[in-house]
C-alpha cells in the first residue's frame, strides 16, 4: 500500500473487495475516481514521486477483484493519459488525472444510457425476458424496452449465493416492469416462457466469449435449446485487450461461507464447499452484443478490441 494513501481510497478498494460496490460498471467508475482522489491528497511537488505514487496506487487498487476487466481498462484509461502527457508540475499531474477520471466516468454513464437506447430497438412488442444478476447495462436495456411499450415481464434469476437477483429484481420493478423472481434452478422450465434472454458483462474476450456471474452459461445453455435469442450488454471497457494475445480472463472464487454459511463449514469439516463467481459462455451461444458503438456479433469482438488498444495489445 502507498504511504500516505488516503483513508477513501483505501475505503473504496475495501468496497470493491467486499462486493458494497460490486457490477463491472459501478467498479470502473469507482477505481477511476479513486485514482482522483489519491493524486488530490498527494503532498509535495517532485513530478517523479507523484508519478511513482499514482503507480503504487494503480497497482494496489487493480488487485481488489480479478475478474471484471473494466477494473485495469478504467484505470489503464487514467494512467495512460498521465504517463503520456510528460507532466511539468505535480498540479499539473494532478489535474490530469483528475480530467481523465471524470471524462472516464462521464462516458461510462453515458454509455450505459446509449447501451439502453441501442438495445430496446432488439426486442419487440410483447417479448418475455430472463436476466441473470444484477447488471446495471441490462436493467438500462429492459427499462428503455419498457419505456418503448416493447417488453412487460422479466423473469428474474435470485442468483445464488450472493442474490443479486433482489437488487435487479427491485430495480426491474421500480422501472415498471411486472418482475417475475425464481430460483436459479428453475432456468429451464421457465425458459419456455421466454422470447430473448439479456445478461450483463464482466469481460468480453476476443474470440467473443463472454465472462458474467456464474450460472449465465447455464441461461445460455438453456435459451439454446429453446432457440431463445440470448444477448449481452456491455460497454467496450469491458473488452479485454489481453485475450487479443490468448491469455485468458481470470475467474474468481470466493469464500465459501457465501455459499453455506461459516457455522456449517466448521460442522462439516469434511466436505468441500467451492465458490467460483463467474463463468464463460462461448460465442456460439449469443446472438448479439450490445455497446454503446452499436450491436455487434461476438464473432466480431477482436475489431472493438483493435479499434480500441491498436498494435499496444500485441506488445
Ligand atoms: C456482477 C455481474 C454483472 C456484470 C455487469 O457480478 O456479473 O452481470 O458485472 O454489470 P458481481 P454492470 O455482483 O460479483 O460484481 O452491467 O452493472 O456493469
Amino acid at each position: 500500500v502507498p504511504n500516505d494513501l488516503p483513508k477513501e481510497v483505501l475505503e473504496i478498494r475495501e468496497d470493491i473487495r467486499t462486493m458494497r460496490i460490486r457490477g463491472a460498471g459501478r467498479i470502473a467508475r469507482a477505481v477511476a475516481m479513486a485514482l482522483s482522489k489519491a493524486a488530490a491528497a498527494f503532498v509535495g511537488n517532485d513530478v517523479d514521486e507523484f508519478v511513482k505514487y499514482m503507480e503504487e496506487t494503480a497497482a494496489f487498487l487493480r488487485g481488489a477483484r480479478p475478474t471484471a476487466v473494466s477494473l485495469p481498462n478504467a484505470i489503464s484509461f487514467v494512467m495512460r493519459r498521465l504517463r503520456e502527457k510528460g507532466i511539468a508540475t505535480v498540479d499539473e499531474g494532478k489535474r490530469t488525472v483528475e480530467e481523465a477520471a471524470k471524462e472516464f466516468v462521464e462516458y461510462s454513464e453515458r454509455a450505459v444510457d446509449e447501451i439502453g437506447e441501442l438495445g430496446a430497438r432488439r426486442f419487440r412488442s410483447g417479448d418475455v425476458v430472463m436476466t441473470h444478476c444484477h447488471s446495471s447495462a441490462a436493467a438500462a436495456v429492459l427499462a428503455a424496452a419498457r419505456r418503448a411499450g416493447k417488453v412487460d415481464r422479466v423473469y428474474v434469476k435470485e442468483t445464488r449465493p450472493r442474490l443479486q437477483g433482489l437488487i435487479a429484481a427491485r430495480v426491474l420493478a421500480d422501472a415498471g416492469l411486472d418482475v417475475i423472481l425464481i430460483p436459479d434452478s428453475a432456468v429451464r422450465y421457465f425458459m419456455k416462457d421466454v422470447d430473448r434472454v439479456i445478461v450483463g458483462a464482466d469481460a468480453v474476450a476476443a474470440n467473443g466469449a463472454v465472462v458474467n456471474k456464474v450460472g449465465t452459461s447455464v441461461v445460455a445453455l438453456a435459451a439454446k435449446e429453446a432457440r431463445v435469442n440470448f444477448y449481452v450488454a456491455a460497454e467496450t471497457y469491458k473488452f479485454s485487450p489481453k485475450t487479443l494475445i490468448g491469455e485468458l480472463v481470470p475467474i474468481e472464487f470466493r469464500d465459501p461461507a457465501e455459499v453455506v454459511g461459516r457455522e456449517w463449514l466448521q460442522e462439516h469439516p469434511n466436505v468441500e464447499v467451492l465458490n467460483p463467481v463467474f463463468d464463460v459462455t462461448p460465442a456460439e451461444y449469443i446472438d448479439a452484443i450490445i455497446t454503446e458503438r452499436g450491436v455487434i456479433s461476438p464473432y466480431a469482438a477482436p475489431l472493438i478490441l483493435l479499434e480500441e488498444y491498436g498494435v499496444h495489445a500485441w506488445d
